[in-house]
């Protein structure tokens, strides 16, 4: 059954696949699986007929027969799950690279996104530019850390999974920062996964919906 998710009408990142719609895009095209996206408005989100899909309003959802489901993480865990190519069959291993899925979500998401959320919402305010170094130091630790434990690793563990995924597309955010300059193998991590040919089909399905209805509200 083709599963359809959901995503911005329009998306405010013009085009350049950060928002987290892409996470399940990058999945579906990692394991072959074709999908059909329906395209919503912010005053759609927010109407009974999504929020029966998300109750907090928001993209992505997934829906696939039966089952809806919410949140990137859990969406991405369940096609992981449902085929091969994201997961490893090693129980431990497969138990690491969950545990990688939930570090990207949880310890390393949040102060990418809190600075994130600052240059895009809170730049007006008179503590705006002291609050900034404070935020991006938080991230420095993270992102310190994360180089560390990859070394001159390709990946996190072994081969590239979901853990990867959903890493890279947290660190995205910073695309257009130089912090993540800071870090080269982080940088090179990025990178690589960007060239991954799923990777590629993802940001140019997302990006041709964004050229075909740049200027419509
Ligand atoms: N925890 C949820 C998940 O992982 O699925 C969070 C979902 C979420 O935040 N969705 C956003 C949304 O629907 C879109 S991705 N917002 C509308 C609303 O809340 O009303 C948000 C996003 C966009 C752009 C960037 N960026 O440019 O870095 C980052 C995140």
């Amino acid at each position: 059954m083709t599963p359809t998710i959901t995503a911005f009408a329009q998306s405010p990142d013009r085009g350049k696949a950060l928002a987290r719609d892409m996470r399940i895009r990058w999945a579906l095209e990692e394991v072959g699986q074709p999908y059909t996206v329906r395209r919503i408005s912010f005053s759609e989100m927010k109407e009974p007929g999504h929020l029966g899909r998300n109750p907090f309003g928001q993209i992505p959802t997934y829906e696939e027969g039966d089952l809806v489901l919410f949140e990137s993480g859990a969406i991405v865990l369940h096609i992981a799950e449902c085929h091969r190519g994201l997961l490893p069959d090693d129980a431990q291993a497969r138990a690491r690279a969950i545990t990688w899925m939930f570090a990207a979500l949880n310890t390393v998401e949040p102060p990418i996104f809190n600075r994130t959320i600052a240059l895009v919402m809170e730049r007006d305010k008179p503590w705006h530019e002291e609050r900034l170094p404070i935020l991006e130091d938080r991230v420095r630790v993270r992102l310190g850390e994360l180089s560390g434990h990859l070394g001159d690793g390709d990946w996190l563990d072994g081969a590239f999974s979901a853990g990867d995924l959903l890493m890279v597309t947290t660190l995205r955010w910073l695309s257009a920062s130089k912090l993540l300059g800071e870090y080269p193998n982080l940088a090179a991590y990025v990178a690589r996964a960007e060239a991954r040919p799923a990777f590629k089909r993802a940001f140019e399905d997302q990006l041709a919906v964004f050229h075909a209805h740049a200027g419509a509200a």
